[in-house]
């Protein structure tokens, strides 16, 4: 199993213009929010945008959460309209030569209060260190261990219900699986995500996502992934 899921130079490519069409999508989600527009009008835009790009498809069901929808990490778009001091996070991925993506932002639909700010921050400097950790012949359980310490460290370790990554190729979940109990080592040309999150339920959520390949250490995404506010 030490070399399997691993992807050639070419498979890679591939898998970088799979992001690449996802964060053109990712701007047109961007745009599209406007106060009162709902979460399920936003999925009906990736849905199209990623169509129009050539995507052969999604690669797993479009995630748009606002407000209290966003505490939940696999929440289904409603009818929920988007309010000012709502974040809005949005996972998606599209598959293109059989190759999947995925990615994760977290965006502030107008000013966002202390509490979600420090969560928010909390979060992204738990993505950084998760990433940083990514190298050949390194544990999978080190990387959880990177991003979950952060968030530990500053009071959130409940709030983090999930894994930090898992792997992602012709399957939009794969081996390795970055968690607390994976015995999984990384291995150079294998992608992974790096997506820690935190959920405080009924209020709002925050997770942010990328993918990385062993030996690169550097997102797909040319999306930051500071603080974006809108409004
Ligand atoms: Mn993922």
């Amino acid at each position: 199993m030490q070399n399997s899921y691993v992807k050639s130079a070419s498979e890679i490519a591939v898998m970088k213009r799979a992001a690449a069409i996802t964060d053109d999508v990712f701007d047109c989600v961007l745009a599209a929010l406007d106060e009162g527009v709902s979460e399920k009008e936003i999925a009906a835009l990736i849905e199209k945008e990623f169509s129009a790009r050539g995507a052969e498809g999604t690669s797993f069901d479009t995630i748009v959460a606002f407000g209290a929808g966003g505490a939940e990490p696999h929440h289904v778009p409603a009818d929920t309209r988007l309010e000012r001091g709502m974040f809005v996070t949005v996972d998606m991925g599209c598959v293109v030569e059989g190759l999947c993506s995925d990615f994760t932002r977290t965006v502030a639909f107008w000013e966002p209060d202390a509490e979600m700010k420090a969560a928010y921050d909390s979060v992204y400097r738990a993505r950084k260190a998760g990433v940083a950790s990514v190298g050949d012949g390194v544990p999978c359980k080190d990387v959880d261990a990177a991003a979950r310490g952060i968030l530990s460290e500053d009071g959130y370790a409940e709030y983090f219900v999930h894994g930090t990554g898992h792997g992602v190729g012709s399957l939009i979940h794969e081996p390795p699986t970055l968690n607390a109990t994976s015995e999984d080592v990384l291995r150079c040309g294998q992608v992974v995500t790096v997506e820690p999150g935190v959920y405080f339920p009924g209020k709002f959520g925050v997770r942010i996502e990328d993918m990385v390949a062993v030996g690169e250490n550097r997102p797909f995404s040319r999306h930051s992934t500071e603080l974006i506010v809108i409004g």
